[in-house]
């Protein structure tokens, strides 16, 4: 068996001429959490090669059918994340921020909730989206440019895509802290990057939800990337050892295991619904998309890092464990390559129907009441397309 030997990573001094290399080779220590003083424990139940590993604090127990489920949230999820990118390159989206890669750290953390838990993502959580049950194609409008959100945050407790990097984490926390003045047992799951891990507001939402021990959990994707800035750009630490400078527990989690995400996840969300507090969890994963389709990774990172990371598929070892053990035959695989195929169809249907909104409505929703400000830019805005030869353009 092979465990990802997260820290063995080694960096190199990037001044001219030295280059980051490759990442995290493997061992084969049999150990499910080899951590010496400089490698950090990694939280895993399913290794690289879909093999089944124990862990003293965290493990799960799922039925067969459970563990498919895991596999086609990940792989409608994927299936989804790669039609959106080629919507966006036929011209039908202005931008997608893909997952790929991430699929196990959104779904096993987004099924660990309960429907009353509150969730705040970024722009990136389509898989947790998915858990959620907000329609795909739902996300995709705001991708479009035609409507500023796409869904209502509290017909799926399931907050608005947020592009501030780490803001949300804050209203999570104050959500938190309204949800500890009602008395109620949901917690609340706040996600955010290593890059927004630098933000004051995300260290900002460690202190206050610390103090006033706020039932939130906070889930870091530790993408290795914030676009070009490499993770060491963003600190001298692994990010989840910061939670104990504030008071609570942080916990780092092999983010393409779908099984250890689910079980950290879920004990985390416990321990906030029995009014002990945050937990920080830093899911160690790896984007291997660009950053957005407006981004070239090639300009700042190698192909062998992304090679390396390729091995360590959230899919493939689940596709292996379930074949494995039996619990999956051809005929379901058959089944959801399918349901893919159907997917992607209907995505691409919804996405060319979005009709165009009125130019002028974006301004409707700035203020509830209005402003004198939003009513100039607005004015101006409409003189702007009189100008036009006919009146106001398409
Ligand atoms: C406050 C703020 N600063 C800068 C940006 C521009 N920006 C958008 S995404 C991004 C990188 C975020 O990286 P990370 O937090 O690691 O999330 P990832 O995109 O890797 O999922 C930056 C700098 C922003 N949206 N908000
Ligand atoms: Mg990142």
């Amino acid at each position: 068996m092979t465990v990802e030997s997260t820290a063995a990573r080694k960096t190199t001094r990037r001044s001219s001429g030295t280059k980051r290399t490759a990442s995290a080779s493997t061992s084969t220590t049999k150990k499910a959490t080899a951590a010496t003083a400089s490698e950090p424990e990694l939280v895993q139940l399913l290794t690289p090669e879909g093999e089944r590993v124990q862990h003293p604090d965290y493990d799960i127990d799922l039925s067969a059918e459970e563990l498919r489920g895991l596999y086609r949230d990940m792989v409608l999820t994927r299936r989804f994340d790669a039609e959106a990118t080629a919507l966006q390159r036929q011209g039908e989206l202005g931008l997608w921020a893909s997952l790929l890669g991430q699929e196990a750290a959104q779904i096993g953390s987004g099924r660990a909730l309960r429907d009353d838990d509150y969730v705040f993502p970024t722009y990136r959580e389509h898989g947790v989206a998915w858990c959620r049950g907000v329609d795909p194609t739902n996300l995709l409008g705001m991708f479009r440019g035609v409507n500023n959100g796409g869904w209502d945050p509290n017909s799926n407790n399931f907050h608005l895509y947020t592009i501030v990097l780490g803001s949300q984490t804050l209203h999570a926390t104050g959500y938190a802290m309204g949800i500890a003045k009602d008395g109620a047992d949901s917690a609340v799951l706040a996600y955010f990057g290593d890059g927004a891990s630098s933000q004051g507001d995300v260290n900002e939402s460690f202190v206050f939800s610390a103090v006033y021990n706020a039932p939130v959990v906070f889930f870091c994707q530790n993408n290795q990337w914030a676009i070009s800035e490499p993770i060491e750009k963003q600190t001298r630490v692994p990010l989840y050892q910061r939670a104990a400078g504030f008071g609570f527990p942080g916990v780092r989690v092999d983010g393409n295991d779908v099984l250890a995400c689910l079980a950290v996840t879920r004990s985390a969300l416990e321990r906030a619904r029995r009014g002990e507090g945050p937990t920080l969890i830093e899911a160690f994963t790896y984007r291997m998309a660009a950053h957005t389709t407006s981004d070239d990774p090639t300009r700042y990172r190698r192909d062998t890092e992304r090679e390396a990371w390729e091995a360590k598929d959230p899919i493939l070892r689940l596709k292996t464990y379930l074949e494995n053990e039996g619990h999956a035959d051809a005929a379901f695989f058959e089944e959801l390559e399918a349901e893919s195929e159907a997917l992607g169809k209907h995505v691409r249907e919804v996405v060319r129907a979005m009709p165009v909104p009125d130019h002028m409505a974006m301004f409707d929703h700035t203020y509830a009441d209005g402003h004198a400000l939003v009513d100039e830019e607005r004015a101006q805005f409409a003189a702007y397309q009189e100008s036009f030869e006919g009146g106001e353009t398409e």
